[in-house]
């Protein structure tokens, strides 16, 4: 008991009438009954978690209520986090470990013989991201609540996530994420109250008188509602908003069969769900811009909803619109929401009446971005007349943005066209909203610190140039809540044992257990929970897909979208010689291996899907041939999503995280692995380099080209990937084998094998592949010399503290957003 208090913390102010695990019963059992008109006895386990959900939103509401008031009594600066995408997770654990609940209501259901393991397993995960960018952005909004920030999310309300993926004969099917079967989210508030309109298409009428006056007309209007989901700082009564946007029509008052249209009630319900449908789904590509009106609509819908909202609070509170910027920051998550500069723009003129010099003022004092990604292919440019006939009086405001932006450019740099040319917001009949979202922010990060080197150097080199002092680097953060006390409680619990449990507010203490690097019965502890974790993954992978793993494997996981870039086919690469190695030699001395992979591809990217039916095709071969002797097994973990993760995470001992080098902005995964004992094989790549001069040299396994050596190559035309093949017998085994025959579809990985040999190998693959397979024998070798090992998994347990969320988003409100207050996990440094 003693010892759970540590972790959840018992210092809780029960809701006023409960004072503990029977009241808590009580309560429970009375809620069922309220909910669903059941006794406990005839509820489901779905309705059970839907009547406790419901009994925490109690706790939350008051808090949510008295945060809000105690916000506007303060008149405390305001953060708002625009993002397309929201990863948050499954939220009924982390209310509870958050609001300090979690023992009252472990203990409370276990008088009436309910495991609240099960119950939580019942809840939806909403999957209203793609990927790393979305699960940042839930990571910075429990980091916000938990640092006392008053930081709030600006997001769309799904009614589709990201698409279910389910496999069959290895190739990836999609289906639609039905995450909201029962109409709503248990979690959210919906606030019609607070109802905004956005404007769509029509033409701008110009009129002047004195001033000039810009009348919008024939536009469509769309009505936004907001729907607010509560996160709870931890343990520290601060619950602030995720507001998510979803567009609806009200039909009530339109008249339906003698309307001047004369559409009969038919077509007027049809033309409520084609307009609703803006918000029906995520795109779910994370890597490629897609050219989409739709794409643009729910970007728009999102910014004016939200900059709407913001201002008119701002402005109910009587505070002088001169001083937003003193008053609230607005973030943008990359520039899908970049359209946010022009409509603050058209808000400050066209709404409140100020001047153009003062709105631009304001707006880049108010506005900041984070860029998340260099791949060219990534960044968002719209065709002019898409933009335009969307929307019209936006477009007019970007166009006077760019010629003013670019009359700078011409007085710093006379006559240099080309350079004007390659920093014009408007350019090639397309609007750069890169372009649009630096001249229109006042801070512009990078996600780690080479990342930020490449965006100064290389892909944002001339905007740098112009205004270095909005550049900076804050290397990305995830939420230790999280990826600690919530997927791995026993090591949490053992963390608290050992060094007590400060390292909760202040990760930073973790290092504390570098003293422990040498005590036998931690280690063994250690061990002993690493185990647990696995046995509890084996299980999983053993119910779901029959497929039997050995506890004592070294577990190997690459999990995350797959992307030629990420190279999950380079991992493949390597089983595949691993295998040969048996097939030539059976008796061969193979380290017992467990390779997981889980992830996404995205629906419409060939080589991606066939990446996956490549990992189903050789576990096909491996996991069945008796000469293995299972000693290497391969796992497809399908629908990759936070809860897979926090399942597979503290349960692997190895963390791929191998891309080619540049290219990963900065990875998430790579921290959450670390968290929980996990020792990377990495790239010297994103946050991995950090990692590395974090732990050292003995503490991770690196290898392959450097990014300078990757953007060297790119710089002079690439590299011959036949000579590798001609050079090394084992690349030119698997090569073939790709299309021999080998795998019971000879033609199936074509594009594959055309991609590595006759496509130039543009991710250098086989260039990396001697070094990927040098370094994963030594760390087959090092995994057992378990002593060794330990020590390894305590040394990235104990340096992970720089990779907490909390100093991330400590260095937003210190650097970014310049908030008064300096967060407490700062104040020492
Ligand atoms: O953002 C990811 C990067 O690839 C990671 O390196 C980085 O750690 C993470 C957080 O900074 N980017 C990402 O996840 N992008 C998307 O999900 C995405 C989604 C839609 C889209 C483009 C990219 N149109």
């Amino acid at each position: 008991m003693q010892r759970e208090s540590q972790i959840t913390g018992t210092n809780f102010d029960f809701v006023d009438a409960m004072s503990g695990e029977e009241d808590f019963a009580i309560a429970f059992t009375a809620n069922v009954m309220k909910l669903h008109g059941k006794s406990l006895d005839s509820a489901s386990n779905r309705e059970k978690y839907l009547a406790l959900a419901d009994l925490v939103r109690t706790f939350l509401s008051k808090r949510l209520a008295d945060t809000e008031a105690a916000y506007r009594q303060e008149q405390k600066k305001q953060v708002y986090y625009l993002s397309l995408e929201f990863l948050p997770g499954r939220l009924l654990a982390a209310n509870l470990l958050n609001l300090g609940l979690q023992q009252v209501c472990e203990q409370g259901l276990r008088r009436l013989n309910i495991n609240l393991a099960e119950l939580i397993d019942q809840e939806e995960d909403p999957a209203l991201g793609n990927g790393g960018l979305g699960r940042l952005a839930a990571c910075y909004l429990d980091s916000m609540a938990s640092l006392g920030l008053a930081g709030h999310g600006c997001g769309i309300r799904y009614r589709y996530g990201l698409f279910e993926q389910r496999v069959t004969d290895g190739y990836q099917r999609e289906f639609p994420d039905n995450w909201l079967k029962e109409g709503r989210n248990e979690w959210e508030y919906r606030r019609p109250e607070e109802t905004m309109n956005v404007r769509f298409g029509g033409r701008v009428r110009t009129i002047a008188n004195g001033k000039l006056h810009f009348i919008h007309e024939n536009y469509q209007q769309i009505s936004a509602v907001p729907y607010d989901i509560p996160i709870a700082g931890y343990q520290n009564e601060i619950v602030n908003t995720l507001r998510l946007w979803s567009a609806e029509v009200d039909v009530t008052y339109q008249a339906c069969t003698f309307d001047r249209h004369g559409k009969g009630c038919i077509n007027v319900i049809a033309d409520k769900h084609a307009t609703e449908s803006l918000t029906d789904t995520l795109y779910p590509d994370d890597s490629v811009y897609e050219g989409k009106l739709l794409r643009l609509k729910q970007q728009y819908f999102l910014v004016s909803a939200s900059l709407q909202s913001i201002l008119r609070k701002h402005v109910v509170n009587k505070a002088d619109l001169r001083l937003l910027p003193e008053k609230l920051s607005i973030h943008i998550n990359d520039t899908h929401p970049s359209l946010a500069v022009a409509e603050l723009m058209r808000l400050l003129l066209d709404e409140y009446g100020l001047g153009w010099a003062e709105s631009w003022d304001i707006t880049t004092r108010t506005i900041s971005y984070t860029n998340h990604t260099v791949l060219p292919e990534a960044l968002e440019k719209w065709p002019i007349d898409l933009f335009q006939t969307l929307l019209p009086r936006i477009y007019m405001i970007v166009q006077e943005i760019n010629e003013r932006f670019c009359r700078e450019l011409w007085d710093m740099y006379p006559g240099d066209w080309q350079k004007i040319k390659a920093m014009a917001i408007i350019a090639d009949g397309t609007v750069h909203m890169a372009a649009l979202a630096i001249a229109g922010s006042h801070r512009v990060n990078g996600v780690s610190a080479i990342h930020t080197q490449i965006l100064k150097q290389k892909t944002m080199s001339d905007f740098y140039q112009l205004t270095p002092q909005k550049f900076l680097n804050i290397t990305n953060g995830v939420t230790h809540r999280r990826w600690m006390l919530l997927a791995n409680p026993d090591l949490a619990q053992l963390i608290c044992e050992a060094i007590g449990d400060r390292w909760i507010a202040n990760p930073d203490e973790l290092q504390h257990l570098l003293n422990f690097a040498h005590d036998n019965s931690f280690c063994c502890a250690m061990a002993k929970v690493k185990f647990a974790n696995k046995l509890r993954l084996a299980k999983y992978i053993q119910a779901k897909y029959g497929i039997a793993i050995d506890t004592c494997s070294l577990i190997d996981s690459h999990i995350k979208r797959i992307h030629a870039y990420k190279r999950q086919s380079m991992n493949v690469l390597h089983i595949m010689d691993l295998y040969n190695r048996i097939l030539d030699n059976p008796h061969a001395d193979i380290v017992p291996r467990t390779f997981i992979f889980a992830g996404k591809a995205a629906p419409g990217y060939y080589k991606a899907k066939q990446t996956i039916k490549l990992i189903h095709a050789l576990a096909e071969k491996i996991n069945h041939d008796p000469l293995v002797k299972n000693r290497i097994k391969v796992v497809f973990l399908q629908n990759y999503n936070v809860s897979h993760a926090e399942l597979i995470i503290p349960g692997s001992d190895v963390s791929e995280q191998i891309p080619t080098a540049s290219m990963e902005a900065c990875g998430t995964g790579n921290m959450k692995f670390m968290m929980n004992g996990a020792v990377t094989i990495g790239t010297l790549d994103g946050a991995n380099i950090a990692i590395w001069e974090a732990v050292g040299d003995d503490n991770i396994f690196t290898f392959g080209l450097t990014a300078d050596q990757v953007l060297a190559y790119y710089r002079n035309g690439g590299y011959n990937p036949w000579d590798i093949y001609h050079q090394d017998l084992r690349v030119k085994t698997v090569m073939e084998q790709l299309v021999n025959g080998f795998f019971p579809y000879p033609e199936e990985f074509r594009a594959h094998y055309d991609a590595f040999l006759n496509q130039g190998d543009h991710y250098f693959v086989l260039k990396d592949f001697a070094q990927y397979v040098e370094v994963q024998n030594k760390l087959a070798n090092e995994f057992i010399n378990t002593e060794l090992w330990q020590k390894k998994c305590i040394a990235n347990v104990a340096h992970s503290g720089i990779f907490a969320g909390d100093r991330a988003f400590a260095e937003y409100a210190l650097s970014v957003w310049d908030l008064a207050e300096r967060p407490p996990c700062l104040r020492q440094h």
